[in-house]
């Protein structure tokens, strides 16, 4: 069974799901506007429940977690690295893995980087510790909500509703804009720097909005990492090849 559960974080209520009874935590970490289910259905379906206990979180204003609305601060990486660790410790978790895609994988590099005493082992995909201003250029492109094709779209207009999709993905968009402008692009170099824990990255060579530089980074920058490309995926890779990438990280965290 996979149950869903509320948990007062931070002065916020966190929605989470839990799944499976096994020794090792396990903590998802969502996409930018991502939530549990349409996130991470296969994972929460999937993985061994002998060896897992999941919990996968829908960060401040995304998903189930909504209210309080969505703000974007300059570090909005850093509250919802604050909030998931918090998530932990009020689910009584004194150490854990991390999944993390995309936005989930940044905030899980910046749990890694600050608590490593916290993440046992660390699987990130579809990340990036900086952005570059020609990767500013890719993510434009997707702005404009009605040039999506209805599949890409559906799942998360199901969860917000058009008018609070459209407003926080622009909002969203900007906040990127905002570490290009104040932070030169750096969302998370110190705190990568920082990390020891075992580390796999996963990457889509035909992901549109994640160049090979950035996996390349997080491969040479986080000591003894292992990165895994897969040529024929793209940014959903957990998704599209489920079987898989479960197959993949069980390996790696067993
Ligand atoms: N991190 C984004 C997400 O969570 C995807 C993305 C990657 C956007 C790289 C821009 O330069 C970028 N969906």
């Amino acid at each position: 069974a996979i149950t869903s559960h509320y948990a007062e974080v931070n002065g916020v209520r966190i929605h989470y799901e839990k799944t499976g009874s096994g020794k090792h935590p396990l903590l998802l970490l969502p996409g930018a506007l991502g939530s549990t289910r349409t996130d991470f259905a296969p994972q929460l379906e999937k993985l061994s429940k002998e060896k897992y206990t999941v919990f996968a979180f829908d960060p401040r204003g995304y998903g189930r977690s909504i209210p309080p609305e969505r703000d974007w601060p300059l570090d909005y990486f850093k509250r919802d690295a604050d909030d998931a660790v918090a998530l932990m410790k009020s689910v009584q978790q004194k150490q854990f893995s991390i999944l993390g895609w995309s936005d989930g994988g940044i905030t899980g590099l910046v749990i890694a980087g600050q608590h490593p005493d916290l993440v046992k082992r660390l699987v990130v995909w579809g990340s990036n510790a900086y952005i570059l201003p020609s990767d500013m250029d890719a993510f434009q492109k997707i702005e404009d909500l009605t040039k999506w094709s209805a599949r890409m779209r559906e799942p998360f207009v199901k969860v917000y509703g058009m008018e609070y999709f459209q407003k926080h993905w622009k909002k969203w968009i900007a906040a990127y804009g905002h570490y290009v402008e104040e932070r030169k692009g750096d969302i998370c170099i110190e705190e990568t720097k920082k990390i020891r824990c075992p580390t796999l990255i996963v990457h889509g060579q035909k992901d549109a909005l994640v160049v090979q530089e950035h996996p390349d980074y997080l491969h040479a920058t986080i000591p003894g990492s292992v990165l895994v490309n897969w040529p024929e995926a793209k940014h959903n890779l957990h998704l599209r090849y489920a079987d898989e990438f479960n197959t993949l990280v069980e390996q790696f965290l067993d």
